[in-house]
């Protein structure tokens, strides 16, 4: 099995290797090693790694033949890539593809909990380990829950997120009620193969968010339960804030994690420090020819941890992502009355933070990937006017086929701004004030369009400091 490893881990190295002049592939976010990837699953942790699966197609970068791909990290930033866990099984309740699901430790045997769709039936099946998470064994009696309750729409039924509380299992699943609206359904087990229907987690409506739920998280953090779903066809992240007694969940306050943003479908772990950590699918924004061409599409997060403030939920990068820093600029006290240069600094793959107090300007923040006369940039600023925190990708990119629009959310502050940010070849991802994130692609044509401006219009902002570290590849 060792050799087979092995063997596994240098043809998945050389596979990567392919894509090393590729200025777009980021170089420490992960990714497969090729091929097509949308929502991160079950990720869990066991005997200290941090094993986390995906959404995979190993024969192009297209959706389509939907495996389960697996990685493992024992420091959640450097991962090691796996061999496949779940391939459609021919002729199985799965045999058109393995949707997304979650992982479980059913009492010492590492079981994934996934949706099989066959003949565009979704239902619910089950996959166990007896090889420490290497290879996955499908259970005989799958799947273990078929038939969806009458209201819902008989074709989404899908994505199981399982906990345990005592000996009783609980898994939520998500769809669209047939009178409009997601719902969130719940079921009780005692086993995992046989689930009774509880009365609705939570039903939603359609114009707050939209007419189909995909890969509920529900959760504990502080002293609420934490709802997370992902919109469908409108690709949005909603959660909900709420009690959860008697199974029952009482939502007290609502918000949309990524406002506008690139990330989806994400997936939640509580780890062995007590930590709730998110990862979510970030999409390509570009099309499928250029993607095609590229030979790959789809990245995961960085990892982020959850936390509650009142009845919000705050986001922040982890820690463990200040290993990759290299090289280290500061720049203090700097009042910023136009464009200015950020000398020494340039790339495509750095950690940058910016405190920026508004002063007089009526716009005020960075410039990103840009190239030497300007012809790509990509603006990420506070318009303190209209209380937004701006992406405008209007000139991220010289090329045809790839999305340039604007992306926007509301600043968690009038005066001052807290911008931690990660790019990472064509991936951007930032959290304002622990509030507000936003993930988008960038795709700039030149090699030379790295560089670093900080701007104000309108007035003088300041004081600001800017920090920017370079970072180092996960892979070579
Ligand atoms: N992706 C999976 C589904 C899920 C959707 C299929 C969300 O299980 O609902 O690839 O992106």
């Amino acid at each position: 099995m060792t050799t087979t490893i092995n063997d596994w881990l240098e043809t998945a190295a050389e596979r990567r290797r392919v894509f090393t002049a590729d200025i777009h592939r980021p170089r420490y976010h992960f990714l497969p090693p090729d091929g097509w990837t949308n929502d991160p699953n079950g990720v869990i942790q066991w005997k200290g790694e941090y094993h986390l699966f995906y959404q995979h197609n190993p024969h192009g970068p297209f959706w389509g033949t939907i495996h389960w791909g697996h990685a493992v990290s024992r420091d959640l930033i450097h991962w090691e890539d796996r061999p496949i866990a779940l391939t459609p099984s021919f002729d199985g309740p799965d045999k058109d593809g393995c949707f997304s699901g979650c992982a479980v430790d059913d009492n010492g045997t590492p079981t994934l909990v996934y949706t099989g769709v066959a003949d565009d039936r979704q239902t619910q099946c089950l996959a166990m380990s007896r090889d420490k998470l290497l290879t996955w064994e499908k259970y005989q009696g799958n799947p273990v829950l078929a038939t969806p309750p009458e209201d819902v729409r008989p074709l989404d039924f899908r994505d199981p997120w399982v906990w345990r509380e005592g000996d009783t299992w609980y898994m939520v699943l998500a769809s669209g009620q047939l009178s409009g609206g997601g719902v969130a359904l719940l079921y009780r087990s005692s086993d995992l193969r046989n689930w009774n229907p509880l009365p609705h987690l939570l039903t939603g409506e359609v114009e707050m968010t939209g007419e189909v739920w995909e890969c509920p998280n529900f959760f504990p953090l502080g002293d609420k339960h934490v709802l997370i779903i992902s919109v469908w066809p409108r690709h949005s992240v909603h959660f909900f804030v709420g009690t959860f007694a008697d199974e029952r969940f009482v939502p007290e306050s609502h918000g949309v994690l990524d406002p506008d943003g690139s990330l989806f479908a994400p997936l939640t772990l509580n780890d062995d420090k007590g930590r709730q950590l998110l990862w979510g699918w970030i999409d390509e924004q570009r099309s499928r020819e250029v993607q095609q061409s590229a030979g790959w599409a789809g990245v995961m997060s960085l990892p982020r941890e959850l936390s509650l403030d009142k009845s919000s939920v705050h986001t922040a990068f982890v820690p463990e992502l200040q290993k990759l820093r290299r090289a280290h600029t500061r720049l203090n006290d700097l009042n910023i009355a136009e464009a200015v240069d950020v000398e020494g600094v340039k790339g495509s793959a750095f950690e940058l933070r910016l405190a920026l107090v508004r002063g007089s300007a009526s716009r005020s923040g960075l410039i990103l990937a840009r190239s030497p006369s300007g012809e790509e940039e990509t603006q990420i600023y506070a318009d303190w006017e209209k209380g937004e925190l701006v992406i405008d990708r209007t000139h991220s990119s010289l090329l045809s086929g790839v999305e340039q629009g604007i992306q926007s959310g509301t600043l968690p502050s009038a005066e001052r701004l807290y911008l931690h940010l990660y790019l990472d070849g064509s991936v951007l991802e930032l959290i304002a004030d622990e509030q507000l994130t936003l993930s988008t692609r960038i795709y700039p044509s030149r090699n030379d369009s790295v560089g670093i401006r900080l701007f104000s219009s309108g007035g003088v902002s300041g004081p600001t400091t800017l920090e920017v570290w370079e970072l180092a590849s996960i892979w070579f």
